[in-house]
């Protein structure tokens, strides 16, 4: 009840899901990339001859690099294959709908030419704006853009991750007054823009701001209408962060799966939210590292299931990408779109536009839906060549088919429990059967 709720001046302006047409949108795209490029992809995981095994885009702490000598790389950036056409293409052919690209990450380095900092493509042999160019290219294929935005910046000497002294006190407000130049400029340079993805908020000194995290929110949908933000942007009068002291979500949607996924069992309390997943394909490689063989990398079928996982639980889910410095892709992450890409041509249906369920999960696989469709995504075929599927109280099941057309055999094994026969033609890839579902009242 509302009245035993803690009075709060900076917790959720809202509760329950956002249903404007803009929201409705992020919500529908389901599939999502992720862009992270910076400096980082310069040395790739290598400083002074030795190779860290860390994020690529950390290496600065991980190597101690002091701040001067990481921002010489600025000297070394001019990635002379890259295209945002190209960039676009590879996209569209992986049927993401929409594409997250690093602004700015903890480094501190712009890829748009902001004037508020030196540290800016603007600055470096390359000197185009990369962001310009990649919000151009990706919108004229009809593709999203999300900006990624670390708050915490490593070149800016005011930061502060906690606030000790009158001093720190002052030089973070002047920080704070900074960051709000950049997204202003952000929002009415690439007017386009979808969506802003907070990330570097986990400080001290931004959870006793929590007043800022709210009004940056306000700022930018007051600048761009429908514009979505995630909850990681957000804490509360009391620190507390994503959910409010209430527990009510901030941001329009929920952003700390990372690299993990809500539990199709037990986490169902999910789905009474928006939520977007992101997930790297080595086991934590964000920016370009030129070793992937320090850690297990997810073959194509898993990163299809996770996205498959997070569609079927009402969730979004981003792939991540870290360009070379070149300005090109690494072969095993062409490898991967292509892989996605195919299967969306064949299979999009129960990803785009779809949610979750509401049906038992079962062993083969996962469940999609979209009005009276219920999509059966199959991973795991069983020997016994029936799919068991239990139905809720109410709904029975009219037709089986495969999404090219094959019908499949449905046979009422009890009451709200079926066995739906495997295509006779198995793909040998995960697959499809569409069940148009009826309400019985
Ligand atoms: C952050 C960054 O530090 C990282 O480099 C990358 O950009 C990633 C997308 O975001 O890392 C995080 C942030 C939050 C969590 C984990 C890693 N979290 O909420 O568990």
């Amino acid at each position: 009840p509302a009245e035993l709720e803690v009075e709060l001046k900076y917790g959720a302006d809202r509760l329950g899901k956002r249903q404007d047409p803009a929201m409705q949108k992020f919500r529908e795209n389901r599939l999502g990339a992720f862009i992270h490029w910076g400096l980082y992809a310069i040395p790739g995981g290598e400083w002074n001859n030795k190779t860290y095994h860390g994020a690529a885009e950390w290496l600065k702490a991980w190597a101690k690099v002091p701040t001067m000598d990481w921002l010489e790389l600025m000297k070394q950036w001019n990635p002379q294959q890259f295209d945002a056409k190209k960039w676009a293409k590879m996209a569209k052919e992986m049927g993401v709908k929409y594409v997250k690209i690093t602004t700015k990450h903890h480094e501190g380095f712009c890829l748009w030419p902001s004037k508020y900092t030196e540290y800016t493509v603007a600055n470096t042999p390359y000197k185009k704006d990369i962001l310009g160019e990649l919000v151009k290219a990706y919108n004229a294929v009809g593709i999203d853009v999300h900006f990624y935005f670390s708050v915490l910046d490593w070149s800016h000497p005011d930061w502060r991750s906690s606030i000790k002294t009158q001093e720190d006190s002052i030089a973070f407000q002047r920080f704070l007054t900074f960051t709000d130049n950049q997204l202003k400029e952000l929002a009415t340079r690439y007017p386009t823009v979808k969506d802003f993805w907070f990330d570097g908020t986990w400080d001290a000194s931004i959870k006793q701001n929590g007043w800022w995290t709210a009004h940056v929110e306000r700022m930018l949908k007051e600048m761009l209408p429908g514009v979505t933000i995630n909850s990681r942007l957000r804490a509360d009068d009391y620190g507390k962060r994503h959910f409010d002291s209430n527990g009510h979500l901030m941001g329009d949607y929920e952003s700390a799966y990372e690299r993990r996924l809500p539990d199709p069992v037990k986490d169902l309390h999910v789905t009474k939210w928006d939520w977007e997943a992101c997930m790297t394909i080595p086991e934590n490689q964000w920016g370009y590292h030129k070793d992937w063989s320090l850690s297990y990398v997810k073959n194509p079928t898993e990163v299809l299931a996770r996205i498959v996982h997070a569609v079927s639980m009402g969730g979004n889910m981003v792939v991540n990408f870290g360009p070379q410095p070149d300005g090109d892709f690494r072969p095993e992450e062409k490898k991967i779109a292509d892989f996605i890409g195919k299967w969306m041509k064949k299979n999009s249906e129960c990803i785009y536009g779809c949610d979750y369920a509401g049906w038992e999960k079962q062993d083969w696989g996962y469940y999609t839906r979209k009005s009276n469709q219920v999509y059966m995504v199959v991973f795991n075929p069983p020997y016994s060549g029936q799919l068991t599927v239990k139905t809720p109280k109410g709904i029975t099941i009219t037709t089986a088919k495969t999404l090219t057309g094959e019908q499949t055999q449905v046979t009422e094994t009890t009451r709200n429990e079926y066995n739906v026969s495997l295509p006779k033609n198995m793909p040998q890839e995960p697959f499809v059967i569409k069940l148009e579902v009826k309400d019985a009242q």
